[in-house]
């Protein structure tokens, strides 16, 4: 329940839970949240949520051209963490605005005056449902493949930008398995979809992961310079310092490639370039959305090659949920004011 973060953040919560504490927040701030209850439906028939922050009422923000800011959480199944700091950062952007005595109070008032942020709180509910009832290491959705006996696609190789380039599969068993085709899956289809019909004015957009406390920008499918890499880079590094002032964390801020080469991810495809043709495509509005891959605690040394690192216990949701909002107070004015 969103009026006692001390005991929701205390754990993690299953999809049905999650969805009323979205729903409850945004019944708790009238005026400044709007709860989608469903912006379309999984493989499995779960339900895609979104909620929308602003204090620009809905019907004015075209007209005075409102920016727009996308976080999105667990499209990795088994990455709890990033599930839980959306709910934090969804949360204390309301009651930072809501409560005059809070220390982020006059950001909160003067960024949700300027923008609105859409959140999805869970981008692969089947596969989050999947790693409480059966496989706590669950990463992909739960389609099962065509001509295979194998389950899922990583929905983070299905984006349509550069997919199939490398960095994915194309064997249904691995983890990083791509799909048939870009956009094959449906949880892809819908956050893309609404995406394009509703972030016209979209600036930001932020895919939340773990774990290695990496701050990562375009691109993840080419060498290429991204053509505001200048921008991007001072837009990452800020998150990486707001992080360290914060917690005293270390996250690495980094192109995505210089990770490894990944293609058919949500980061490339919220920024967007078309590599062949080495423009922006318009995305939002304004042809550059800054798209990141914040991948949160642990670090990798600290969660090992066994997959522990997935397990980060809940005694870590608060403070990763600090860290993050610091991030953010940090990154957001500067994407607005660009
Ligand atoms: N890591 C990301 C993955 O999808 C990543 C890393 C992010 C690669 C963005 C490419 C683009 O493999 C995790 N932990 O999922
Ligand atoms: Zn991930």
């Amino acid at each position: 329940n969103p009026s006692n973060p001390s005991a929701w953040f205390k754990e993690y919560h299953p999809y049905p839970e999650i969805l009323s504490f979205f729903s409850n927040l945004a019944a708790e701030h009238p005026s400044l949240a709007t709860f989608t209850p469903s912006i379309g439906k999984t493989y499995e028939g779960r339900d895609i949520a979104a909620i929308t922050i602003s204090a620009v009422p809905a019907e004015a923000r075209d007209a005075l051209k409102v920016k727009q800011i996308w976080w999105q959480g667990m499209i990795h199944a088994r990455e709890w963490i990033s599930g839980a700091t959306v709910q934090f950062l969804a949360h204390k952007l309301l009651t930072a605005h809501a409560d005059e005595s809070d220390p982020d109070h006059t950001w909160a008032v003067k960024v949700l005056n300027e923008s609105e942020f859409t959140i999805i709180p869970t981008v692969n509910p089947d596969g989050y449902e999947y790693t409480w009832s059966r496989d706590r290491m669950w990463r992909k959705n739960r389609r099962p493949v065509t001509g295979s006996s194998a389950y899922g696609v990583d929905l983070n190789r299905n984006y349509p930008d550069g997919w199939g380039t490398g960095g994915a599969s194309k064997n249904p068993y691995s983890e990083a398995y791509q799909g048939p085709s870009p956009l094959s899956e449906p949880e892809v289809k819908v956050l893309t979809s609404y995406f394009l019909s509703h972030m016209k004015r979209a600036v930001l957009a932020i895919d939340f992961h773990s774990y290695s406390q990496l701050v990562l920008r375009p691109l993840g499918y080419s060498s290429y310079p991204a053509p505001h890499d200048a921008k991007l880079k001072a837009v990452g590094d800020a998150a990486r310092d707001a992080i360290r002032a914060t917690s005293g964390k270390k996250y690495v801020s980094e192109r995505e490639i210089d990770l490894y080469a990944a293609s058919g991810t949500a980061e490339d495809w919220f920024y967007s370039v078309d590599v062949g043709k080495k423009t922006t495509e318009d995305r939002g509005g304004n042809g550059r959305v800054y798209g990141f891959t914040i991948e949160l605690r642990p670090s990798a040394n600290e969660g090992g090659w066994g997959g522990d690192g997935f397990i980060l216990p809940p005694e870590s949701i608060i403070p990763v949920g600090e860290e993050i909002w610091a991030a953010m107070k940090a990154v957001v004015p500067k994407v607005l004011d660009d």
